[in-house]
């Protein structure tokens, strides 16, 4: 461990004396939500959320056998009433959401009531199209406020939208709208991004050409660039707003009516389509937003990601509005025009809670404490972190730098298969370490095992595994309830296993160390190892690849991939930039391999498969550390790889 590790932060008094919880009161609220979840889960289902009919039965959850997961099953309600008309009446012309441009002289704020209205509208729009509860409408959209409509809209009729990153390749898209079966896009003409436009509507078009059942396509108008408009297909998104109505009752839901599907990567095939409902979903992102954030009403929230990410679905758009608050919506990036853009955008909206990733974090610390020091941040109150472990010398920065050593961190672990936050400080009840997701919330119990599954006590490292139901937690796997079982309930059957490595130290907290599945974060995006691979080996030079993660100073782990090409091709340094540029295109730019090798062979075990291990090693320049080599077929690989490793100190 560090010394920055060893560091403890209390809560400071100033915080404490208005925080929402205390260090008692913690843990009083956490016995409860275990020891009778019944009541306490019945007891906030009742006080956070409105229902159209109330439910009667709390909590009905088995991981074993066929994994049935249901909360608050009998009640109705509506995810976009809960979001905005109820508090149209008492904030209707407060700000729901502030915009702020990749250019910093746009910003615009859009009340309750206006978003309550646009919602409407563009509901009502989708129906126009012949969108009815329980239909999958795609959306594909930059971070514009847009997007919260779309998603809030579909929400209110009971269609279920599914975001697609608007980085991801005209591949990965076709490949999502495939999956679920939408025959409804929700796109723009282009996005905006660190002053370069990126054109949505033509990578949309191309991915179309393989979706012949997608019959409505709305494009918003956001640059205003020339896109071609196909005729009965496209449509302008703000012709339909404008001629739709603002008058359109929310849809009764079921509390386990599927809200929305989110494509998450996991360590085999293709991208899992993971199912969130309704009630237990929001139930979950309310109130962890309000309890980990510490949220006050009026106050100004940020969470820099992207609504294409689980993290901006939870925390850009429901919670937050589920909660009343003011969410601020960022269509740019953390450099641009300028590394001191973050802390501009503070200042100008008064921020007091402030979301981001340890990548941008790290990134942004490489420029030193100037770009931060010159701008005011006095609004700031409280800070977080997620996506990936948080180095303890990041977290000093954040919190010395950023937080001017004032506001506390929590550094929140949670997965998109779990609906919202699950390890992570109070901020006024939990005394942090720099590089730890320290406690459990309510109703969350982890568990340490070991290969085998034996359980672990006391300080220790384990695999992170969660034993009972919570209500935030995914379905199933859309249209796989199989492979949901398989990928979560079946390594330690009987119980949810996250991927995930960890540490409990002798105080109880817990320490993310990262996957130990085939899963790579890259700059807090989940990358599985065999979608870089089955990239690769559709290249027709390409006989065979493997790709593992390396430790990466800003990205946290990077991408190297092992390459056999057919035999024939020449190894040339032409061939290394076209595959890299062809990964791009098949996936998206997240997923661009650092280091390309060329492999004429790979370490196989005598059975034929791939040993990983010594490849994580090899990439990872720890070459002297490849412990037994001995079960491999042919020993000489590893030479080869080693003399023409390509991550060198
Ligand atoms: C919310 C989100 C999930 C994976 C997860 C873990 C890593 C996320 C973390 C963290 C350490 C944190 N992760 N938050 N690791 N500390 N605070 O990121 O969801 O994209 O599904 O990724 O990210 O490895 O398993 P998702």
């Amino acid at each position: 461990m560090t010394d920055a590790a060893s560091q403890l932060f209390p809560p400071p008094p100033e915080f404490v004396a208005k925080a929402r919880l205390d260090a008692a009161g913690y843990k009083r609220m956490y016995e409860a939500s275990v020891s009778d979840p019944d009541a306490f889960w019945g007891e906030q289902g009742k006080a956070l959320l409105d229902w159209i009919r109330p439910f009667t039965k709390v909590k009905n959850t088995s991981f074993k056998g066929d994994v049935a997961i249901k909360w608050y099953e009998d009640g109705q309600l509506n995810v976009a009433a809960n979001c905005l008309d109820r508090h149209v009446a008492t904030r209707g012309n407060q700000t729901a959401i502030i915009w702020e441009g990749d250019d910093p002289t746009q910003s615009k704020h859009v009340t309750y009531r206006e978003l309550f209205e646009q919602v409407c509208r563009f509901a009502n729009a989708l129906k126009a199209r012949g969108v009815k509860k329980g239909d999958r409408v795609t959306l594909y959209l930059p971070m514009i406020v847009e997007a919260a409509v779309a998603m809030l809209a579909c929400a209110r009729i009971g269609a279920v939208h599914s975001i697609v990153f608007g980085g991801f390749s005209p591949d990965s898209l076709k490949d999502r709208i495939l999956d679920c079966d939408s025959t409804v896009l929700v796109t723009a003409d282009e996005g905006v991004r660190g002053g370069k436009a990126i054109p949505l509507k033509a990578n949309a078009d191309k991915a179309l050409e393989s979706c012949p059942d997608v019959s409505t396509v709305f494009v918003v108008k956001r640059t205003g660039a020339n896109v071609p408009m196909k005729a009965g297909r496209d449509i302008s998104y703000e012709d339909s707003v404008a001629a739709a109505s603002t008058d359109c009752p929310p849809e009764a839901m079921g509390a386990e009516d599927p809200l929305f599907i989110l494509y998450t990567s996991g360590s085999t095939g293709k991208p899992k389509g993971v199912l969130h409902t309704t009630a237990g979903y929001l139930v979950w992102a309310t109130m962890t937003f309000q309890y980990v954030f510490d949220y006050r009403d009026k106050e100004i929230y940020w969470c820099t990601a992207d609504v294409g990410w689980v993290t901006g679905h939870s925390y850009i758009v429901y919670g937050p509005l589920a909660s009343g608050a003011t969410t601020l919506m960022f269509e740019g990036v953390p450099n641009y025009p300028s590394v001191s853009r973050f802390w501009e955008v503070v200042d100008k909206h008064n921020v007091s809670i402030f979301y981001t990733a340890p990548t941008a974090i790290r990134a942004l610390m490489r420029d030193g404490d100037a770009p931060v020091k010159k701008t005011s941040r006095k609004s700031l109150r409280l800070l977080g972190s997620v996506g990936e472990p948080i180095n303890p010398e990041a977290w000093l920065w954040y919190h010395n730098v950023v937080g001017d050593g004032r506001c506390p961190i929590v550094d929140t672990w949670w997965q998109t298969e779990t609906g919202g936050h699950m390890i992570t400080p109070l901020p006024g009840a939990i005394t942090t370490k720099p590089g730890s997701a320290t406690v459990p919330f309510f109703g969350v119990q982890p568990q340490l095992v070991d290969a085998d599954g034996k359980v672990l006590d006391g300080a220790t490292d384990g695999n992170l595994c969660i034993i009972d139901s919570w209500p935030g937690q995914a379905r199933t796997v859309f249209r796989d309830h199989k492979r949901f079982i398989e990928t979560y309930f079946s390594t330690y059957p009987g119980k949810y296993f996250t991927g995930d490595g960890c540490r409990r130290d002798e105080d109880g907290y817990y320490w993310i160390t990262g996957r130990v599945d085939d899963v790579i974060n890259v700059s807090g995006h989940r990358m599985g190892t065999a979608e870089v691979e089955s990239a690769l080996v559709a290249h027709a030079k390409v006989a065979e690849a493997a790709v593992v993660g390396f430790p990466h100073d800003l990205k946290g782990q990077g991408i190297y991939a092992y390459v056999t090409l057919n035999a024939g091709e020449q190894p040339t340094d032409a061939l290394r930039k076209e595959l890299v540029a062809w990964v791009r295109t098949q996936i998206g730019p997240i997923a661009t391999p650092d280091h390309i090798q060329w492999a004429p062979g790979l370490p196989k075990t005598r059975s034929g498969k791939i040993m990983r291990r010594i490849l994580r090693k090899i990439a990872a320049d720890e070459h002297d550390q490849l412990g037994d080599v001995s079960t491999l077929a042919d020993p000489a690989v590893v030479t080869d790889l080693v003399e023409n490793r390509q991550n060198r100190a």
